[in-house]
């Protein structure tokens, strides 16, 4: 037994010696100490000598193995010490030499508009609100006071994800929300994404809205006229004319139109203005007192205003852009415009 050991020992030994490369040690380490390595098989067989030999025999075969494992490592050492100054010397790295130019990117031109006009509304003391994108028809229809009727409600113009449930066609289901949970005064924006059954040049199935409304008592027309002014003469510049004009939504009563002077002929007309020297930039109006008499307040007691505008619409006519569809391309030459 003895001399087997230290045969073993001998012929480790030599084979480490006459090694040239790491994979050789490795290979070394598994034909002696690996799960079914010479010196391991020995160890093994311990357990079949006689009771008194085998503390003795088990010590020696221990420090055999500590010493070729000893070996085993100062070997490999030696490798590595050499590989690291192999690739010190071939591989030197030249400082001098021009780095990588990463190029920045940025946001998205209807997001920098977005967070502008957010920006806008919070210095006037509006908090912002969020709600869900998949939205009942309670609150994207019925509290609005739409009727059932009505052609918005319509198939062929909002997505239907069941009888009563529906992707949201504007975010004044977000305020809705607000108003019942909360009693005035209140002075809240709705930015979010919101969807309809449209696609052309100035429609996309999903676009940006953002709504906004305050209730309080005694809330007027002309509080909703000053914010709004404010509004687009810090969008797009102060000296933009802005006219309020007649409409209706069934939300509001009495509902007005806003339009701002031309921003491509300066008002003289053209093909953006259709000739009218105006272009029409949000919806607005007084909230109307059905809506309010649904989320639980009393009509006689509070007013308010509310209004929306397409976030996409806005930036267009910011930057005049004349196709929605460029926002969802990500053509890189399109976007570094902004
Ligand atoms: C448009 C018109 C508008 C509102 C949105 C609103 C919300 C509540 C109550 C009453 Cl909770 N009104 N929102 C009012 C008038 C117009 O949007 O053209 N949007 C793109």
């Amino acid at each position: 037994m003895m001399k087997e050991i230290l045969s073993i020992k001998d012929s480790a030994q030599e084979e480490i010696n006459n090694t040239d490369n790491l994979d050789a040690v490795q290979n070394i380490r598994i034909k002696y100490l690996g799960k079914k390595g010479i010196l391991t098989n020995k160890i093994k067989a311990l357990s079949a000598i006689a009771k008194e030999e085998r503390r003795e025999f088990g010590r020696i075969l221990n420090e055999t193995k500590d010493y070729i494992e000893n070996l085993l490592i100062r070997k490999e050492a030696l490798f590595k010490a050499a590989e690291l100054d192999n690739v010190l010397k071939t591989q030197r790295i030249d400082v001098t030499v021009p780095g990588c130019f990463t190029p920045f990117g940025h946001l998205h031109p209807t997001t920098k508009v977005l967070d502008e006009i957010i920006e806008i509304f919070l210095s006037m003391g509006f908090r912002i609100e969020e709600g869900p994108e998949v939205e009942l028809d309670y609150y994207n229809f019925e509290a609005l006071n739409f009727p059932k009727d009505h052609p918005a409600r319509d198939m062929q113009d909002t997505f239907y994800i069941t009888d009563d449930v529906v992707l949201r066609t504007h975010t004044s289901s977000v305020q809705i929300r607000i108003m019942e949970k909360h009693n005035p005064p209140l002075k809240v924006i709705a930015p979010g994404k919101v969807y309809r059954c449209d696609a052309d040049v100035s429609h996309t199935p999903m676009f940006q809205q953002l709504e906004g409304f305050m209730v309080d008592k005694s809330i007027s027309m002309s509080d909703l006229k000053g914010i709004l002014e404010v509004f687009a003469h810090a969008v797009f510049g102060p000296k933009t004319p802005v006219r309020f004009r007649p409409s209706f939504f069934p939300f509001t009563e009495p509902s007005a139109e806003v339009d701002i002077g031309c921003v491509i002929c300066s008002g003289k007309g053209c093909s953006v203005c259709k000739n009218t020297g105006w272009i029409e930039i949000l919806g607005a109006g007084m909230i109307n007192p059905r809506v309010f008499e649904k989320v639980g307040y009393d009509p006689d007691l509070y007013t308010g205003f509310a209004f929306g505008m397409g976030i996409e619409r806005i930036t267009m006519l910011k930057y005049g852009i004349d196709d929605i569809r460029l926002f969802f391309e990500n053509d890189k030459r399109f976007l570094e415009q902004f």
